[in-house]
């Protein structure tokens, strides 16, 4: 049965789900106005029941703290972009997660982040890990410093920000290849059965994961064993400069789960509270052993793929709200109508909406969080790098090479 979840007015899937009939000029026009009226139908489409409305039952310090972590992303992402514009020091090469929030925060906030290590639900995520380590747990100041690569932190220096990863709290990190991940994750998600364990395994991909064998493989073995593994495919139109549909032929890439018998939903990413629900939906089927789910969150990315050390705002491989630099790969008023549809905002105005609480509370909230996101910083900027000379350190398993490498 097919339920319909979203805040706006609900379109009626299209009758014909490809996209090869329609010329990419309509299709493209089409995927561009999501973002003025995102009217996206949530279902799990496929069969195996319904989501769920979990999230109006939460407690309201649940719903305080998925707020006040969507808007932790937001003023760590934004410091850290301030940065990388305005201090020479900054050695931080980044792909920014702004717009995107309400994905890793509903998803994460529907999992278990606390507690021994094999008791944790499992994250794979992808070359944009902020979002993902941030709701699932990691320290914002360690993870500033790794950033920076210092020595003190999450992963002493070595991993940056596309290889860090955060074992206690089960954040088991980014991966900067598009793929491998999505295999691995379905390693641990079969371990989990192996060990009868409850555990769930979630791996984040982007719209240009839908080309890689891995998407795939990683789906057809989750299908045939049944694994507790929740692929979110986090749809923000682009893959690096290029619209998803050169890549893919379906409209919706949820899709895909009819191929392989698993539950499919699509769900309004800019509403942590949809996102939620849907996440909850699949963790309960997971671990109640019923299988894997496909959750495509149609989402949208505010600045540029990446940024790098001396980025100038509008300039190509840089970053900014510059018309010029957007219209290069995007049209600005697609950027503009999914910026009117902001994850922070819509979080905030629904719990308004429901008392959890005022403006004002809202607003200390996320005052706070920017105080934060600038400390953790300011704390990174004073730890010492790492040193290259224990580059190799970490590497290999004590064990497996000689000692030498662990001295
Ligand atoms: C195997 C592999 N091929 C190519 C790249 C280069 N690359 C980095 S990001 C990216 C696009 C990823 O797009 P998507 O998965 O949609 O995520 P998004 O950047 O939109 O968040 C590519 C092709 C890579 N990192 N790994």
């Amino acid at each position: 049965m097919t339920q319909t979840q979203s805040t706006e007015a609900a379109r009626a899937p299209a009758k014909n789900d490809s996209i090869h009939s329609e010329s990419r000029r309509t299709f493209m026009k089409l995927a561009a106005g999501a973002g003025a009226a995102v009217s996206v139908t949530s279902k799990l489409a496929w069969a195996n029941g319904e989501i769920g409305f979990w999230a109006k039952d939460l407690p309201s310090d649940k719903l305080t703290e998925m707020f006040n972590t969507i808007v932790r992303i937001r003023w760590y992402e934004r410091t850290c972009v301030d940065k990388m514009i305005t201090d020479p020091k900054y050695r931080g090469y980044n792909h920014f997660y702004p717009g995107q929030e309400a994905v890793a925060v509903g998803v994460c906030a529907a999992l278990n982040n606390k507690g021994p290590f094999n008791e944790l639900d499992l994250v794979y995520s992808t070359h944009r890990p902020s979002g993902h380590a941030i709701a699932k747990g990691a320290d914002l100041k360690k993870m500033a410093a790794e950033y920076e690569f210092r020595a003190t932190g999450l992963n002493g220096g070595y991993a940056g920000e596309m290889h860090i990863s955060d074992k206690s709290c089960g954040f088991i990190g980014a991966d900067g290849m598009i793929g491998p991940g999505h295999v691995i994750a379905t390693g641990s998600a079969f371990a989990f059965r192996a060990r009868g364990s409850k555990q769930v395994s979630v791996v984040f991909g982007g719209d240009g994961t839908y080309a890689t064998p891995h998407f795939h493989g990683a789906l057809n073995n989750a299908a045939l064993l049944q694994l507790p593994f929740i692929y979110v495919l986090e749809n923000n139109l682009y893959h690096q400069y290029a619209h998803y549909s050169y890549s893919c032929p379906m409209k919706d890439i949820a899709s895909a789960a009819k191929t392989y018998g698993i539950a499919g939903v699509v769900v309004d990413g800019q509403d942590v509270f949809q996102v939620y629900n849907a996440a909850k939906t699949a963790v309960d089927r997971a671990r109640a052993g019923e299988g894997p789910t496909l959750i495509e969150a149609k989402t949208y990315r505010y600045y540029n793929h990446w940024g790098a050390p001396g980025a100038k705002p509008g300039q190509l491989g840089a970053f900014g709200y510059d018309p010029l630099a957007i219209s290069s790969f995007r049209p600005e008023r697609e950027v503009r109508a999914w910026m009117a549809r902001d994850p922070v905002d819509i979080c905030r105005d629904t719990l308004i909406t429901w008392g959890v609480f005022d403006r004002a509370k809202a607003d200390a909230i996320e005052a706070a969080a920017k105080k934060e996101a600038i400390e953790a910083f300011e704390w990174a900027d004073k730890q010492p790098f790492c040193k290259p000379e224990d580059g190799l350190k970490n590497v290999f398993v004590e064990g497996a090479v000689p000692a030498r490498q662990f001295g």
